[in-house]
């Protein structure tokens, strides 16, 4: 990938401007013409310092069709990655909507780019029964309140959308929401930024893209990349050693969120705080959640939210759809492929065309009637749609257990045998930390471009003969085996040390004499994965040592998945105990908190995997039985 495609890429992946914005100005009306060089044919393009309750300016541009029509609702995206600044960009990244007929009304969140106040990571919600205080909520109410009444032409009704911190102020919005805001589609958006999302998996730290983000939102007002001396960032994250390096060689506490990592390395207050919870409220916004089986930033997000609105959703206004989307997919490309994995049809395209333009058009435009499931899902594999009338599926599935055995089997009997041996065990040495994508492993939105937007999708096989993971491989499947719902782990494992890190990966392994594509024979793709880290095994609150040889159950979420396994392809599960820099290195020495281990602190560990009749591993899959459509 050439510099410049790698750039937008980047730009892409993350919903960024392809320039930075204009300067606003103070006061412009929306409506009023904008420079020359803006001057589209299609829109009419203007930018608005809007003013919030608490008197801070949040700079929108707004995009209104040119030429005369019916009064239009808008679409709002609020970002902190720059507006969207051409015509060109709001074209091709929004051209299904864009076509239909929409205001658009891109904002820059509080502290960013060219809105004014601070920034904050993912601004928690305004305690309850305070006026005063402003958060996404009112930031948003403040808007579509400003917009409504000052841009032309418009027919009253707000919906709002956009990729991961775009779903996320659009989720934030829905919570208290503008009585105009009638609909949003919130795509990858994070629920939980300590169980799931960016910054850590079940407590185990995201090390490169806590570091990178945080660096790139928090060194200034716009967006900036880190300065790696080096292309391959596995061996400058190694060198860096323990985390304390960060803030005494580079940070100097600067970053605000690298401080807020290193104070609240457990599951606090802090953290509760900012996760989304509905906290009980009936669903008042029709909400279609978006999530990508093969997100590599916020798949924990959508189908949390999902799950917590569908609570108090009495109206049925409350949706998912999941596609073989990368984090962000379904906003851009044909989507059918994603990586070397075809799926035969654009699936991204169809969401856009099919789902995404009805779902707004039904709700703001009264245009239609709505055709859509409560859930609808890609299944890979099979590669066609399904509906649900619930997700995870109520009927039809059959949970079935899929056990480790002797001499690296996997079948779905458990062992009989309990003598002491039935276990396979491998050193983890946090001097020699697995990777977790091949490397070189980019910087993760490097401008030469990336592997990170499809490591999800990469062939196992760079790692799987390596002494510190172990697979486990069934036999060819007699027949094709569907899975649609939630994957969990029951791993029965022991540690020499005192702390330790558990890896699981479900794996689909294409047959190895593949004539239709070579390419893929014997790919090993991973269909769903997780980490859990074993002082979380009692309490997330309270982390605690593991009692050093003890044999100790860790059952643990693997997400959900609608996969197809085809015949004559084997089922693999692989575990191993670090995945680096993506996980920071478990010290696999108990200290309070990880962040202050000193470099002496990090040992090697001999981890044993159980798989006898009293200790059996296991992974539970819910198998398909009779399936919905
Ligand atoms: N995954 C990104 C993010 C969202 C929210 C907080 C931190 C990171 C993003 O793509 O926006």
């Amino acid at each position: 990938m050439n510099y410049r495609n790698g750039y937008n890429t980047l730009l892409v992946a993350l919903g960024l401007a392809l320039l930075a914005p204009a300067a606003a100005q103070q006061g412009t009306p929306a409506g009023a013409e904008a420079p020359a060089g803006q001057r589209a044919k299609a829109w009419t393009i203007s930018d608005a310092m809007i003013p919030m309750r608490d008197g801070a300016k949040l700079h929108t541009r707004v995009f209104v069709p040119a030429r005369p029509g019916p009064a239009l609702p808008f679409l709002l995206l609020r970002t902190p990655y720059g507006v969207d600044d051409s015509e060109e960009a709001l074209n091709s990244r929004y051209r299904e909507l864009a076509e239909d007929g929409y205001i658009f009304a891109f904002q820059d969140i509080r502290g960013k780019f060219a809105s004014e106040g601070k920034f904050e990571m993912l601004r928690a919600r305004r305690a309850a029964g305070d006026a005063n205080a402003i958060d996404e909520a009112t930031d948003a109410y403040d808007s579509i309140e400003w917009l409504i009444k000052n841009v032309p032409s418009n027919n009253g009704r707000v919906g709002m959308l956009g990729n991961s911190y775009l779903g996320w102020t659009t989720v934030m919005a829905s919570l208290d929401p503008h009585p105009a805001l009638k609909a949003v589609a919130p795509m990858a958006s994070p629920a939980d930024m300590w169980m799931g999302d960016d910054f850590h998996h079940n407590g185990a730290f995201r090390l490169s893209y806590g570091f990178e983000y945080a660096y790139m939102m928090e060194s200034g007002k716009g967006s900036a990349q880190f300065p790696f001396d080096r292309y391959d960032t596995y061996s400058w994250y190694l060198a860096l050693g323990a985390l304390g390096n960060v803030n005494r060689r580079l940070f100097k506490d600067q970053i605000t969120s690298w401080n807020d990592f290193a104070a609240h390395p457990d599951y606090d207050a802090f953290w509760k705080r900012q996760a989304f919870s509905a906290h009980g409220r009936e669903t008042k916004v029709p909400t279609l959640s978006v999530a990508g089986w093969w997100d590599q930033e916020d798949f924990y997000g959508p189908l949390t939210i999902y799950r917590e609105l569908e609570k108090g959703d009495r109206r049925g206004l409350n949706h998912l759809v999941v596609g073989p989307w990368r984090h962000g997919g379904a906003r851009f490309g044909p989507g059918d492929a994603l990586g070397a994995i075809q799926f035969d049809s654009a699936t991204a395209k169809y969401f856009r065309e099919q789902i995404e333009v009805p779902w707004f058009g039904f709700y703001l435009k009264d245009r239609g009637a709505l055709d859509l499931p409560e859930a609808l899902t890609f299944e890979s594999g099979s590669n066609r749609w399904r509906r649900w009338d619930a997700w995870p599926p109520k009927t039809g599935v059959e949970q079935r257990n899929l056990y480790l055995g002797a001499a690296r089997s996997l079948s779905f009997s458990a062992s009989k045998n309990d003598d002491g041996g039935q276990f396979d065990s491998y050193l983890s040495d946090p001097a020699h930390p697995v990777p977790y994508r091949h490397r070189p492993i980019q910087a993760t939105y490097f401008p030469g471009g990336s592997g990170w937007s499809t490591w999800l999708t990469e062939d196992q096989r760079f790692v799987d003969g390596r002494p510190d993971v172990l697979s486990w491989e069934s036999p060819p499947l007699e027949a094709d085996l569907t899975i649609a719902g939630d994957i969990t782990a029951h791993l029965f494992a022991s540690t020499s040390g005192s702390d330790a890190d558990w890896i699981v990966k479900l794996i689909d392994v294409y047959p190895e004499h593949l004539s239709s594509n070579w390419a893929l024979s014997g790919y090993q793709l991973m269909v769903a994965n997780e980490i859990f880290r074993g002082r979380y095994r009692r309490s997330f609150e309270t982390p605690e040592a593991i009692a050093p040889g003890a044999v100790v159950e860790y059952p643990f979420s693997l997400h959900a998945q609608n996969y197809t396994f085809r015949q004559g392809h084997r089922l693999m599960v692989q575990v191993q105990s670090s995945w680096f820099p993506l996980i920071d290195r478990n010290p696999q020495t108990f200290v309070r908190n990880i962040f202050e281990a000193g470099d002496g602190d990090f040992r090697p560990a001999t981890q044993r995997i159980y798989r006898s009749a009293s200790h059996p591993s296991h992974v539970t899959l819910p198998v398909v039985v009779s399936p919905q459509q």
